[in-house]
């Protein structure tokens, strides 16, 4: 065996079971059984963002019109969408994978991709490690989720959707070039309505139709997607499970329950503030917050929700730095609803951005629907 042969990756896609709906029924256990959909309103012509099982069988699922999916189940219950509660269980549920490995892409508020290569709890099996992860966070928060297991990102992404919901499934390494050739084309992430159907008709039916294809005549037919195209044919996807994506920054702020005024009372705040950010770069490993300058800000948000960023180099990040940013910035005595302390990260170093999974931009206009 060559010596320089790369270490077979471990990842694992967990996927939660229709998110915004199973936290409602967490909430409301008396409408499990029955369709529940949670969406705009009919009057608004809003539309679902998704739906419980029992609603799908009606043929009901996301992006529906509200007022069509009535019809076609009048007995929908629908629920208004509660972002602020998905967000802080999306937190939650990242705390819990944070107990296997801190290599995490989130993609959605529901989605993960986790390298768990490194950890050999159950003897290097990320088919037990998934199971063991879908179980703890149906102890500790009462939700189902869907996990594929597989070398790569790829197919780690389509086994998840194999055995949903509650389910799981492994493309073991061996198994990889026959579970890719006998995929149907639609079933690839990236490959639309528009893709497959011309795909179909080019008489291209699974990944392993494509096989014949050269990479050249990929390009030409499918522009530089038809690059990842011909990997996935052959189920290799060499993408790095990537926990830096859109990490600019590292930053702390507060929402205060009544509004505060006056440089003092914020002053106070700030001194909270810095040392929570501390306590995010120390736990934040990647982060070298050692200079030589440091990119710091501080964010003020007024009681009328006007708000106002100030940014500036230093060569330390002392405290009395961002008291100087606010002191500069701060209308006095106006009253403060928030304020935010930062550092601005260089390209490519690794922070711990909470809102970071809200950064997909394609999910993230779905998600705001
Ligand atoms: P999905 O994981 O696509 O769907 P789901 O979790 O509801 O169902 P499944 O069991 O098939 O995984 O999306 C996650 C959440 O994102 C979903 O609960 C609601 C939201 N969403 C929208 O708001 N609009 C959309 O168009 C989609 C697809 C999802
Ligand atoms: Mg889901």
């Amino acid at each position: 065996m060559a010596t320089d042969a790369k270490p077979v990756r471990k990842i694992i896609h967990i996927d939660m079971d229709c998110f915004f709906a199973s936290v409602e029924m967490r909430r409301h256990p008396e409408f499990r059984e029955v369709p529940l959909a949670v969406g705009g309103t009919p009057e608004e012509r809003g539309v679902l963002s998704t739906c419980n099982y029992p609603a799908r069988k009606f043929g009901l699922h996301s992006a529906m019109a509200t007022a069509f999916a009535k019809k076609r189940c009048p007995g929908l219950v629908l629920l208004p969408v509660d972002f602020p509660a998905y967000k802080e269980e999306s937190r939650a549920i990242t705390e819990i994978f944070r107990r296997y490995t801190h290599r995490i892409e989130p993609l959605s508020l529901d989605e993960a991709f986790l390298d768990v290569t490194m950890n050999m709890l159950h003897d290097g099996s990320a088919t037990l490690l998934a199971q063991e992860i879908r179980e703890v966070i149906f102890k500790e928060r009462g939700l189902t989720a869907s996990a594929g297991i597989a070398p790569n990102k790829f197919l780690a992404k389509v086994a998840s959707d194999w055995n949903k919901p509650d389910g799981q499934f492994t493309v073991a390494p061996d198994q990889v070039g026959a579970f890719a050739a006998a995929l149907p084309v639609g079933k690839v992430p990236g490959v639309g309505k528009v893709s497959e159907r011309r795909l179909l008709e080019m008489g291209i039916k699974v990944c392993g139709d494509l096989l014949p294809f050269s990479k050249e005549d990929m390009r030409k037919r499918f522009g530089s997607f038809g690059n990842d195209l011909y990997d996935f044919a052959r189920g290799i996807d060499e993408r790095p499970v990537n926990t830096e994506r859109d990490r600019k920054s590292i930053s702390t702020e507060d929402t205060f329950a009544k509004d505060i005024a006056g440089a003092e009372a914020c002053r106070r705040e700030l001194r909270t503030l810095y040392l929570n950010l501390l306590a995010r770069i120390s736990r934040a490993k990647d982060v070298k917050a050692e200079g030589p300058v440091y990119h710091c800000f501080v964010k003020i948000k007024y009681g009328n929700f006007q708000q106002t960023t100030i940014e500036k180099v230093f060569p330390d990040m002392a405290l009395s730095r961002f008291e100087a940013l606010f002191l500069e910035r701060y209308k006095a005595p106006r009253p403060v609803r928030l304020l935010g302390v930062g550092i601005r990260l260089a390209d490519g170093e690794d922070g711990d951005n909470g809102d970071k999974k809200e950064n997909e931009p394609q999910r993230q206009l779905s998600l705001e629907l």
